[in-house]
């Protein structure tokens, strides 16, 4: 695995990640709730990615809002001040409640308000009755913050919990937010012309998650069902055969395409990781449309799933891979990119 990338890939990669989230969310959101095809969303995007035809833009839902929201906190207030952020997400929601949010999200973002930020924490804590929101809002928003700590592996993982916790407490939600952001992580580490071995991307995910997991998670037998998953997509690799392509059923009942982190994170890193390589029955030359394209056509959450594939694949790609007909289409592209490059400036890789 390369190391040492210079500085004007470093920051590629950060507007190639950032990117991810947001087209991956605004492309995903018509379909999200579809049961998947991958007829529909081929023709989709032969359409986006072809010659500019003028239709509506596509615009982005809750997730590139809350990441919008962290990747700010990590400029204005370096390294991280985090009643600022349950802040600026609560500013954001007011400013404008109609992006899609999670049904549960938004009672905590009132409680936050009305009691002032005084616990940032209580409003999350008493979520579901006690036991906190194991969806996958955590995960969604992280990618700011794998960019911004990527020297410093212990802060890394001290923000995605500490963010989190302002929305998500339930176990499942934070781990959910720590493989995802390590996910990351690991694809700003590697030589955009380089592939990612499956075995050792996960194996990696594996040794690291097994800091997180192995306590007793209220209502499930499994103490380590992330890394179960991550297991999972090994089986998956290991049964393709070359005239016997793994279905999107097969990946849908296996890894699961739903709102709970658990069942979205994991299959986000499995079409990451499947779509480094041709995917028979899907016509795309570039391995960044592929994810993205991939992750759509097997419907469920389609927005956050392909927002979250979106963001591993563009950490390892860089904006070189991000077709310039594709971002014409989606809302917010040039503030996004504004925004990476910020972060970049503020980073320990920015140089200052
Ligand atoms: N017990 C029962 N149901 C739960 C629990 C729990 N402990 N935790 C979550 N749910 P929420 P999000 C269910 O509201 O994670 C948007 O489209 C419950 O039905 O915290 O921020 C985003 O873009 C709850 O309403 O939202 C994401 O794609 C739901 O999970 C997605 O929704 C979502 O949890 C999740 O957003
Ligand atoms: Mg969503």
């Amino acid at each position: 695995m390369a190391v040492l990338l210079d500085s004007v890939l470093m920051k590629a990669k950060f507007r190639g990640c950032m990117l991810g989230t947001l087209m991956g969310d605004c492309l995903g959101a018509p379909f999200e709730g579809d049961p998947g095809s991958r007829a529909i969303v081929q023709k989709y995007f032969d359409k986006i990615d072809g010659e500019y035809t003028k239709s509506p833009i596509k615009m982005y839902t809750d997730d590139t809002a809350m990441t919008k929201s962290i990747a700010k906190c990590l400029i204005d207030k370096p390294p991280f001040d985090y009643k600022y952020l349950a802040k600026l997400f609560v500013k954001e929601y007011f400013k404008e409640r109609r992006r899609g949010y999670g049904p549960g999200v938004t009672q905590v973002f009132n409680k936050l308000r009305s009691y002032k930020y005084e616990d940032i924490y209580k409003p999350a804590k008493e979520q579901f009755e006690g036991t906190g929101s194991y969806g996958n809002g955590g995960a969604m928003r992280i990618s700011p913050i794998p960019l911004f700590f990527a020297n410093n592996y212990d802060a890394l993982i001290e923000a995605v919990v500490k963010s989190t916790e302002i929305t998500h407490t339930h176990t499942l939600g934070v781990n959910g937010s720590i493989l995802q952001a390590i996910a990351i992580h690991q694809g700003l580490m590697l030589h955009p012309e380089e592939k990612a071995d499956y075995k050792v991307f996960i194996e990696k995910l594996i040794g690291k998650m097994k800091k997180f997991e192995g306590g007793e998670i209220k209502d499930i037998d499994d103490p380590s069902p992330y890394q179960s998953q991550l297991k999972r997509i090994q089986k998956l690799f290991e049964i393709e055969k070359p005239n016997e392509p793994v279905s999107d059923d097969e990946v849908v009942a296996c890894l699961g395409n739903s709102i709970s982190a658990l069942h979205s994170v994991p299959t986000a890193i499995y079409c990451y990781l499947r779509a480094q390589n041709d995917i028979p029955d899907l016509k795309a030359d570039n391995p960044f449309r592929r994810s993205i394209q991939y992750a759509i056509s097997l419907g469920g959450d389609t927005d956050t799933i392909a927002a979250m594939t979106g963001s591993i694949a563009g950490a390892h790609y860089g904006e070189r891979f991000v077709s310039e007909n594709m971002k014409k289409h989606c809302e917010f592209v040039k503030e996004m990119v504004e925004l990476a490059d910020d972060l970049f400036k503020v980073s320990d890789l920015g140089g200052k």
